[in-house]
């Protein structure tokens, strides 16, 4: 099936009882037993739940995988992943990952032993380099958060295979609609399901995705023992939106290269990343392993002052956390997203106090322009 017939039907079950063509919201913690030890599969809320296996069904659809395990967060979706290696066992994770994924593991995982080396994967040498005897998963965010750099998915693979590595890549940015990692050679993916796949800045979610039958178990396991399951309300509002992901993504991606265009002829703009612009020193990766380029661009300013001044003039383009709503935001990570990140380790991979991130939405880009046009004079 195409991709958006799969967004529309996959996992969606009409409701038993009526026939409701949309998937109800079970919203029940338990489920009445027959007898000791006999039920229809459902026990127990946090265990199961139909709302919730229709959510995990559709999107491993979509990212060509068998299994999806749904989370309450995207990072409640990396702790499972920390939950599939034990203290003394070593990572390697791309250095510029979003800001809590970074604490995540290094403030906290560490304390339990886990080794992580933070490295430059878009040099996929780099990852080589650092795998140790202990080494267990190979990590990347691609493109990154947000500097947008990108990682040879097919070869990280690669050797991921070759050393018998879990190779996992975090594909909030671009989403299935631009990019398969598992058809890619990846083990897991893994998503924010907050951003673009809900769409709507309205759910807190996250979701991971594997073809591979032991690592679906041990998720699996995880997700019930640790216990940071979505609402069914949450699952039902993220099945909504994924009908909608494709046509959503391909206007996130046309405002998105008018606008890094518009950009790049403003002397304001110091530097503008975005992968679709030939000016992206991987734009033949971006070309290789994605169909489009995402909604995100990252702008440097040159300081502090000048990106508070853009800040306080937009108007349309509103300042907050988050990214991927119909809605266009803007973030400087340095102070928002990347706080917990030391700021040295932000000044190397240019993170600096005058970057900004937008997270174009699907208005009409006209309109975002002239907000920009007026922030800028
Ligand atoms: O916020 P949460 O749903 O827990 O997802 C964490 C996460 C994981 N991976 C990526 C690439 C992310 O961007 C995020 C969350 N990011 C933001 C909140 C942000 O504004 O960048």
């Amino acid at each position: 099936m195409g991709f958006s017939t799969d967004a529309i039907h996959a996992g969606q079950i009409p409701d038993p009882t009526t026939g409701a063509i949309t998937t109800p919201i079970y919203q029940t913690s338990t489920y009445a037993q027959e007898a000791l030890g006999v039920n229809k599969g459902f026990e127990y809320g946090r265990t199961h739940n139909l709302t919730r296996q229709s959510l995990e069904k559709n999107i491993a659809t979509l990212e060509k995988g068998k299994y999806g395990i749904a989370f309450a967060s995207g990072l409640a979706s990396i702790q499972a992943i920390l939950g599939l290696v034990k203290s003394g066992d070593h990572l390697v994770v791309s250095d510029n990952v979003y800001g809590g994924t970074y604490r995540i593991m290094e403030l906290i995982y560490k304390d339990y032993g886990l080794e992580f080396s933070w490295v430059d994967t878009s040099d996929t040498k780099n990852i080589e380099n650092a795998i140790k005897k202990n080494t267990k998963i190979v990590y990347i965010e691609t493109p990154t958060n947000p500097m947008l750099s990108l990682t040879d998915i097919q070869a990280v693979a690669k050797i991921c295979k070759a050393q018998n590595l879990i190779c996992v890549v975090d594909n909030t940015f671009m989403t299935p609609y631009f990019q398969k990692p598992l058809l890619l050679g990846a083990d897991v993916v893994l998503h924010s399901t907050t951003k673009y796949l809900n769409g709507h800045c309205d759910v807190v979610g996250g979701m991971l995705v594997t073809n591979d039958e032991k690592i679906h178990e041990r998720l699996r396991y995880l997700q019930n023992a640790i216990g940071a399951v979505p609402s069914p309300f949450d699952c039902w509002l993220t099945l909504r939106a994924t009908k909608t992901l494709a046509v959503r993504m391909k206007q996130h991606n046309a405002n998105a290269m008018q606008i890094a265009e518009y950009l790049s002829t403003k002397s304001y703009a110091k530097k503008v990343i975005y992968p679709g612009l030939k000016s992206h020193p991987q734009h033949e990766l971006a070309k290789k392993q994605m169909s489009g380029f995402g909604g995100m661009i990252s702008v440097d300013f040159g300081n502090l002052d000048n990106a508070k001044k853009v800040i306080s003039k937009l108007k349309v383009i509103t300042l907050a956390e988050s990214l991927g709503g119909v809605e266009s935001l803007l973030c400087h990570p340095a102070s928002m997203t990347h706080a917990s990140v030391p700021k040295e380790e932000r000044d190397k991979l240019g993170i600096t106090d005058g970057l900004l991130r937008f997270s174009v939405g699907i208005e009409d880009v006209e309109d975002l322009i002239a907000d920009i046009e007026q922030a800028l004079k």
